[in-house]
């Protein structure tokens, strides 16, 4: 029996990448290095820290500033993120999002979040979704990120659930690898060229389903 579905939030639940690329851009600006959204598709489901990282390599400046002054840059970045998310409503939940988190809720199973992002809970809160969610892991005590399955067993643990019956589902590759690692059952939302490695790949959200996700897992 299953008894946890483990969320990733961006580009499952909501889709933040299009605020993270526009600060991250405004960012890039500020400091010489101009991006384009092709670009941007290598930071997706990337934790703060290694976007910056993967930013400045992107222009050639890797050593040219100290650590403080990488955090700074990333808090900077951050600043103009928490300004765009302020407007996110309930309208930018994914489609098929909230009827699953229903379907989930009478079942009876836990629901837990395993989002590299930091304002994970400001999010899920300002999309009215908060009160589905039985956990959601604080980012800021996670030492591995993503593909390590660390966030995974995480959220397990802290709904008290066995990793091999969770559910996990993720957008990105890494992720996929991370609920592979953690020996959960992975759900890829996505390209299947992308997320071949996931147990099970579903074009978009609006195909989320419990009965046919139960029924791939005990297949
Ligand atoms: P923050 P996910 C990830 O969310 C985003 O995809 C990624 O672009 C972002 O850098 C990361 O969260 C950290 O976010 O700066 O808010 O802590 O896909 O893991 O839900
Ligand atoms: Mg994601």
């Amino acid at each position: 029996n299953i008894e946890a579905i483990i969320f990733d939030l961006d580009g499952v639940i909501t889709d933040t990448a299009e605020y993270h690329y526009l600060a991250w851009k405004k960012l890039g600006e500020e400091i010489g290095i101009p991006f384009d959204r092709e670009f941007n598709e290598t930071l997706k489901g990337i934790s703060r820290m290694e976007s910056l990282e993967r930013i400045l390599e992107h222009g050639g400046r890797q050593n040219d500033f100290t650590s403080a002054e990488k955090e700074a840059l990333a808090a900077k970045k951050n600043d103009h993120y928490v300004q765009l998310i302020q407007s996110i409503t309930e309208k930018d939940v994914l489609p098929g999002v909230e009827s699953f988190l229903k379907q989930i809720k009478e079942a009876g199973i836990k629901i837990a979040m395993a989002s590299a992002s930091k304002n994970a809970f400001f999010v899920t809160e300002k999309l009215g979704l908060i009160q589905y969610f039985d956990h959601i892991v604080d980012a800021a005590t996670v030492i591995r990120s993503k593909p390590d399955p660390e966030v995974f067993l995480k959220a397990a643990k802290a709904v008290a659930a066995t990793p091999d019956r969770c559910i996990g589902v993720e957008d990105a590759a890494a992720g996929v690898s991370a609920i592979n690692d953690a020996e959960m059952f992975a759900v890829g939302i996505g390209d299947r060229s992308v997320l071949g490695h996931a147990k099970m790949v579903l074009h978009s959200t609006k195909e989320l389903n419990l009965e046919t996700i139960l029924y791939a897992y005990t297949k």
